[in-house]
């Protein structure tokens, strides 16, 4: 597009502010500028934000109960068979959504370099990645992984990963590549600059993970190596069973396209989204958007209606997402108001606002659960599975986060009648090269030790 297009294009957006400071610019700032409004691909952006900006809930006309696989109620035996024959046949890659940063934590990096293990102190992404080693181990073959990173935070995450992350992994075996950038408006509908002659602009949502598998060649490489399923995970979980034979075999035996695991809610308004059928489709609706009366509503038994909450543990069928990928994907835009720091051009200062000034648009990844046959959802135990690192007090924090990590490891330490020197003080911290799961570790566990001190690391 040419100069005098982008000006009609940012006309026809009532962009007159911006178009005005064009013209204060001088003429190499000025095509530099253009140059970025261009990359943003803006005339599209504006059909989206125009599209969307107004939107205050997701309408629907009926929402229901979903069906849960409850855990205790399913054919685990069956299930996990089906599952490890997938593992061991090389069928399963593994996907972590990492486009986030730190900053709610006080750490403005990649949330993954976030020092979280309670004794070695390794961060999230160490974590994760030697699980993928140790699972690749246990199942005799050797995962891919896919890390979907933002352009916020990608190259700090592959130094790092370059610096250390070799002795995690064989590198080649790892795979990055990062998702879409969308501009965002401020509350009179104007173009943020975040400094002189850049458009202020944040990542898609992990919704774009999809269109970014896609469009990277990361479906086509699943494909090549005879990948069949992948585990989607979250950066700030480090509990995550990232290769759980039983959830995949279900996946696989039920002919799902996307499985979820979900748990019960500790309240009617924790912060994770919740799993019901929407207008007949098995569909998930974040906290948010689910009214107070529907998320506090009962069911006969006393219980919530709405009880189960998705922590975004999925399985997605690789041949789903190509097909829905091929298929020109929409996935619906959620907006929300952000503070976001700008380029104040008529005092040529950074201003870091103190009330939400803009607007961001993301894509939720399990908005593509309603496309998908025979979606699922199974239930999982919250101290197996979910100890997410959000805050930097308080719930789901630093704190939480760590000693989650340790009390799922005491629990396989009581599971195995191993005595304690003082169970409450006592901090463990179980590698995954030590043991995957619970199964491995009881059939280890003895020739190790027969008292647990205060301070436990094994590996
Ligand atoms: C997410 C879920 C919530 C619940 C909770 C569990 C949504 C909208 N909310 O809430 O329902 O399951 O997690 O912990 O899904 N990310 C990207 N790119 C982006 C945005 C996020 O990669 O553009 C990654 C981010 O790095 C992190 C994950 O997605 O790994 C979750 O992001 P979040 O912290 O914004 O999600 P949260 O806690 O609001």
């Amino acid at each position: 597009m040419e100069e005098r297009s982008i000006i009609e294009v940012l006309k026809a957006n009532k962009q007159e502010k911006l178009i005005k400071y064009l013209k204060t610019l001088a003429d190499e700032e000025r095509n530099k500028l253009i140059e970025n409004l261009e990359k943003l691909d803006i005339e599209n952006y504006f059909k989206i934000i125009n599209k969307n900006r107004d939107q205050t809930a997701i309408l629907f006309n009926k929402i229901e109960k979903p069906f849960v696989f409850e855990q205790g109620k399913c054919d685990i035996k069956k299930y996990k068979k089906v599952g490890e024959n997938a593992l061991t046949k090389g069928q399963v890659a593994f996907f972590i959504v990492a486009g986030g940063q730190g900053s709610r934590l006080g750490f403005e990096h990649p949330k993954g370099l976030y020092p979280i293990s309670p004794i070695l102190q390794k961060s999230l992404f160490q974590i994760h990645t030697e699980k993928v080693a140790a699972f690749g181990k246990y199942y005799d073959f050797s995962p891919e992984l896919f890390i979907m990173t933002s352009s916020t935070n990608h190259d700090e995450t592959v130094s790092f990963f370059n610096d250390i992350g070799k002795d995690w992994y064989d590198l080649n075996k790892i795979h990055f590549f990062k998702q879409r950038d969308l501009p965002s408006i401020d509350l009179n509908g104007d173009l943020i600059l975040s400094d002189k002659l850049t458009i202020f602009t944040a990542p898609d949502g992990h919704g774009g993970s999809l269109l970014a598998l896609k469009n990277n060649g990361m479906i086509d490489l699943m494909k090549k190596k005879g990948i069949k399923y992948f585990s989607y995970f979250q950066v700030d979980n480090p509990l995550i069973n990232i290769a759980d034979p039983v959830f995949l075999g279900l996946h696989i035996f039920e002919q799902s396209e996307v499985s979820s695991k979900v748990l019960p809610k500790r309240s009617p308004d924790e912060k994770v989204g919740v799993a019901c059928i929407i207008d007949g489709k098995t569909s998930i609706i974040e906290y948010s958007d689910l009214p107070k009366d529907l998320a506090e509503k009962k069911d006969e038994n006393g219980r919530l209606l709405f009880n189960f909450g998705s922590i975004a543990i999925h399985i997605f069928s690789v041949d789903f997402i190509d097909r829905i990928t091929t298929e020109n994907l929409q996935l619906p835009y959620h907006v929300a108001n952000k503070k976001i720091p700008y380029y104040d051009y008529e005092t040529n200062t950074i201003i870091k606002p103190e009330k939400p000034n803009g607007i961001k648009l993301e894509q939720f990844v399990f908005d593509a659960i309603p496309m998908a046959k025979n979606a699922i959802f199974y239930e999982t135990i919250r101290e197996d599975e979910f100890a997410p690192l959000k805050n930097k007090d308080g719930e789901d924090s630093i704190q939480t986060c760590k000693e989650g990590i340790s009390k799922l490891f005491k629990k396989w330490l009581k599971n195995s009648n191993i005595n304690f020197d003082n169970e409450n003080k006592a901090i463990v911290e179980i590698s995954p090269l030590f043991a995957v799961n619970e199964e491995q570790f009881a059939s280890k566990i003895k020739n190790y030790l027969t008292k647990v001190p205060n301070k436990l690391y094994l590996e």
